[in-house]
């Protein structure tokens, strides 16, 4: 059996005449701050105080001694950041330039002092585009010259922070005789039979070379094994009645463990062990009367994806534990999130990030890493493209939750409309990779998978990239430039990216910027915001519904919030309606990878906004929406359950001040995984409704409201409530503050973290009728009295 040694000790990094402990798996930038070297460069503006630190080089080292008793020692990375020189007991043993890839060094013989030394990735990034020549970009920075994580070199929601290092385990691997170099399983399910079909290959040593080897799978008690003289075989395992695998809401998540093992007559080699899952996935592309589609198929049934996009959760990505991914996805589970797109500008993510999407019923969406550039296809990318791209297939096929690998973000679309075309004078610029490469791949490696060629893409060049009637879609010009209304105005196929920023809260802002007279536009308010005109973009959000809160803070920072959240529910509630025409919406972002502004639902400190509370309503298997139409006001009645829902719809008309001026019921059974769209009794819009009135639709404690002007030129009454504050009994000091509304209360919000920076609230915006209460529930937030309650209250009719 083969030995393997984890290399995790004693390393240092070079940081002048100074030896520095260091972390492996780690980085320069989160050792240099462990020393006191740098400031933390999450807070205040330390961003730009320690750019420095990625225009250098850097040495990682160790001592290593090691006996074998085996023909064969490997040097083995899981993961190098990025362009490194290897050299082990004095010998180069190796050099490497893609932090994406798994490198394994044959390093038999050598011990002693093993140096990993780093180039600075813009000396990398530059060295290469003097042979590719230039090509475009969004960013000012040169991330499309190097196999690094795109966004480490800043993005409109990232800091510029760029790091090198050992990011992921390294270890040595002895051996003899062969090892199993790749097992690929295709799963697959016909009927009622489940089949794995498992790839192998191995690699042998000299003395290895045509020995006879024995290779054993087994899955669910079923076993079987063959022998081979060369160097691949194929096991085929059939599972009857295998139990199916489902995303969260549509059933459970068996998992069953599928071993693989290597020997020869002496006994074993090698052994491998993952879990798989038994489901099919189509992705039913077909054209209709309105264009082509885009609808995930899962088991047979038709699939609404509820989505967020996922970037890196730390600028830093060694930092992210299996724990902190775990907590991450059980946010979007939480959100009743059953999709998650793996953003192109990332990583290929840690097995962690999968394991947890197999066992939460999340669907993942894997972006192929190239975002927001033209992409060099010539040598060395297209070797280091290739590479990478074997390297994470046959690492993440295994796992159930991966249901679509897709060739890259918006670069389809950024060289039809982005000016690029004109430029490139026929240099290469990642078409070949998207429309050639990865999909001979993924057709060679994964085949059971679909594979889509960009995230926009309609398909083919037939149709605009960004065509909503085709394909995916990104709906960008609403926030750039448009009211949240104006989600209204198509009905994309599946709209893959939309979104609306909003700062962080407050007490991830404190903690950033500790000491600032916090204002939208002090300075690290605008450090921490990296959207071209962000700000801008944000005050216009609100004074299309708002009186601008004038030089008052927590208003602005309250109204951001409320502003995200209606506006990705104004889309969500719309483009949902619109089922099965709209077969999904991929929010843009669940998460941040610092302290930032940003689309983000949870902030860079793992707080949740307002907007994360807004996805779980709206993303709920029962929705109720009221939505304008030509044909005037409907009330679309969402159901994504199993069964029909058999309900009655109460429609009120009221007054700002509260009364009830009309009143109508409607009957309404809705199929399972459908919507109705009902037009909303006459009766009872008869007359337009004015700005002293609003409707409510209210169906099985699931409620839509609806406001005919924005909120500035509403007739609101002032607004009045009492607070009670009651702890809950037994529960370990949390308490439940109860509102009680003698008006209408608009998007009431309690921001729990303004009690205690620990404390956290079950609820978000919640709109309360008079006479109505709600009962939101704290913990963490210790002893708090009604006056420390109604400082960290707000709502939006308060002037
Ligand atoms: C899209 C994304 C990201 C970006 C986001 C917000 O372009 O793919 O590149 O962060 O919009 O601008």
């Amino acid at each position: 059996m083969k030995d393997v040694i984890p290399l995790t000790e004693g390393w240092t990094l070079r940081h002048g005449q100074d030896q520095l402990p260091a972390q492996v798996p780690g980085c320069v930038h989160t050792d240099l701050l462990a020393a006191g070297v740098i400031p933390d460069p999450f807070l205040e503006l330390n961003e730009t105080e320690v750019a420095w630190v990625g225009q250098r080089s850097w040495t990682y080292a160790t001592d290593v001694s090691h006996d074998s008793r085996h023909e064969r020692t490997d040097l083995v990375f899981e993961g190098l950041d990025t362009a490194a020189r290897i050299t082990f007991g004095g010998r180069e043993v190796g050099a490497t330039r893609n932090m994406h890839r798994i490198y394994r060094f044959d390093v038999t013989g050598l011990t002693g002092r093993l140096e990993v030394n780093f180039a600075s990735a813009y000396a990398e990034a530059e060295a290469v585009r003097a042979v590719t020549g230039d090509r475009p970009n969004v960013y000012p920075e040169p991330f499309q010259y190097i196999r690094k994580m795109a966004s480490s070199f800043g993005w409109d929601w990232g800091p510029t922070l760029v790091t090198a290092g050992i990011w992921r385990p390294v270890r040595l691997e002895q051996w003899s005789t062969a090892r199993l170099a790749s097992v690929r399983p295709l799963v697959t399910v016909d009927e009622a039979t489940g089949s794995v079909e498992v790839g192998i290959q191995v690699e042998r040593t000299a003395a290895g070379a045509g020995a006879s080897l024995l290779v054993r799978a087994t899955v669910a008690g079923e076993t079987v094994e063959t022998r081979f003289g060369g160097d691949e075989a194929v096991l085929r395992l059939t599972v009857d009645r295998p139990r199916l695998w489902w995303p969260r809401g549509y059933g459970d998540q068996p998992l069953y463990d599928l071993d693989v093992t290597l020997l020869d007559d002496d006994g074993e080699l090698d052994t491998w062990h993952r879990r798989i899952g038994f489901r099919t996935v189509e992705l039913d592309r077909s054209a209709d009367a309105k264009g082509s589609g885009f609808t995930l198929v899962v088991n047979g049934e038709r699939v609404f994806a509820r989505g967020v996009n996922w970037i890196p959760d730390d600028v830093f990505p060694s930092r992210i534990t299996p724990e902190r991914y775990r907590t991450r996805l059980g946010q979007a589970a939480d959100a009743n999130v059953d999709l998650v797109r793996i953003w192109g500008g990332g990583i290929y993510e840690d097995e962690a990030f999968y394991d947890a999407c197999d066992e939460l019923g999340l669907m993942v969406w894997q972006d192929f890493l190239f975002a927001c550039a033209a992409y060099p296809e010539e040598q060395p990318l297209r070797g280091e493209v290739e590479a990478e791209a074997r390297d994470n297939v046959v690492r993440l096929m295994p796992h159930a939750s991966l249901v679509l690998w897709n060739g890259n973000n918006e670069n389809l679309w950024g060289f039809r409309d982005w000016d690029w075309e004109p430029g490139l004078a026929g240099d290469s610029w990642g078409e070949g990779y998207y429309l050639g490469l990865l999909p001979r791949l993924i057709a060679e490696l994964d085949p059971t998978r679909h594979y889509a060629a960009g995230s926009p893409w309609s398909g083919s060049w037939d149709n605009h990239p960004n065509d909503p009637d085709h394909g995916t879609y990104h709906s960008w010009e609403v926030w750039n430039r448009q009211d949240y209304a104006e989600y209204r105005a198509n009905v994309p196929r599946f709209v893959a990216e939309f979104g609306w920023q909003a700062p962080p809260a407050m007490a991830t802002l404190r903690r950033a910027l500790p000491g600032e007279n916090l204002a939208p536009d002090s300075p690290g308010m605008l450090h921490h915001q990296k959207a071209e005109d962000g700000n801008g973009k944000l005050n216009r959000g609100i004074a299309r519904h708002f009186a601008p809160p004038e030089g008052d803070f927590d208003r602005w920072h309250y109204l951001t919030q409320v502003v995200q959240a209606r506006a990705v529910a104004a889309g969500i509630e719309h483009w949902r309606s619109h089922w099965p025409t709209c077969a999904g919406t991929v929010v843009w972002q669940l998460n941040d990878c610092w302290p930032v502004s940003s689309w983000a639902a949870v902030d860079g400190d793992g707080r949740l906004k307002p907007l994360h509370h807004e996805l779980r309503r709206v993303y709920a298997d029962r929705l109720l929406t009221l939505q304008p139409s030509d044909d005037g006001l409907v009330l679309a009645v969402v159901n994504q359950a199993a069964t029909e829902w058999r309900t009655v719809v109460t429609l009120r008309r009221f007054e700002a001040d509260g009364a009830t001026v009309g009143h109508s019921r409607h009957e309404v059974t809705v199929a399972a995984r459908s919507v109705a769209r009902l037009p909303v009794l006459p009766e009872l819009v008869q007359e337009e409704l004015s700005a002293k009135e609003f409707l409510v639709a209210d169906a099985d404690g699931v409620r839509a409201t609806y406001f005919p002007v924005p909120d500035k030129e509403f007739a609101y009454v002032r607004p009045a409530f009492g607070i009670e504050v009651e702890p809950v009994p037994g529960s370990g000091g949390m308490v439940d503050v109860v509102v009680n509304a003698h008006t209408l209360v608009r998007d009431l919000l309690l921001q729990p973290d303004r009690l205690s920076p620990h404390a956290t609230a079950d609820r978000g915006l919640t709109t309360l009728l008079p006479g109505e209460q709600v009962r939101i529930r704290v913990d963490g937030c210790g002893d708090v009295t009604v006056d420390d309650v109604r400082a960290a209250l707000f709502c939006a009719d308060t002037k």
